[in-house]
């Protein structure tokens, strides 16, 4: 069993509606909402409703509709936020940490947002 989810990390608790977030956007599948410990002016994070650990399941196991309306969350948001380049935006970073390696502190798959400032090179 590779994807033992913990339905006690602080993002099922915040679907859950036991945390205060602060919502971004919410549509049947995905919930948006900006990070506690934002890095960027703009610092979203990004989250399915269902219990997927990492990109990787998520992108495993959810249904079409899902990864199509998770898909469809960032993009809106990288528009609502003026990020996007080809709208004459000076453009964003989406970041899904995975597991030990990454460092993921959180173990509910999510994406993070980031734009509003040069974000610097990621990799050398
Ligand atoms: P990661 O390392 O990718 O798992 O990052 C998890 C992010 O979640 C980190 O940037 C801080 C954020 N975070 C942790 N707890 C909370 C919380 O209770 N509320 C919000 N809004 N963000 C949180």
């Amino acid at each position: 069993m590779p994807y033992a989810y913990d339905d006690q990390n602080v993002f099922a608790r915040i679907l859950r509606g036991e945390i205060p977030n602060d919502t971004v956007m919410e549509t049947a599948h995905t919930l948006a909402f900006n990070d506690i410990a934002p890095q960027a002016p703009v610092h979203v994070l990004v989250i399915p409703k269902g219990a997927y650990v990492c990109f990787d399941h998520f992108a495993e196991q959810a249904s079409d509709a899902e990864i199509a309306d998770f898909n469809r969350v960032v993009g809106r948001i990288c528009e609502d936020k003026g990020l996007c380049p080809g709208a004459g935006g000076e453009g964003y970073r989406l970041v899904a940490n995975s597991g030990r390696d990454a460092i993921q502190e959180v173990p509910h798959m999510h994406v993070h947002i980031l734009g509003g400032r040069n974000l610097g090179r990621m990799l050398p």
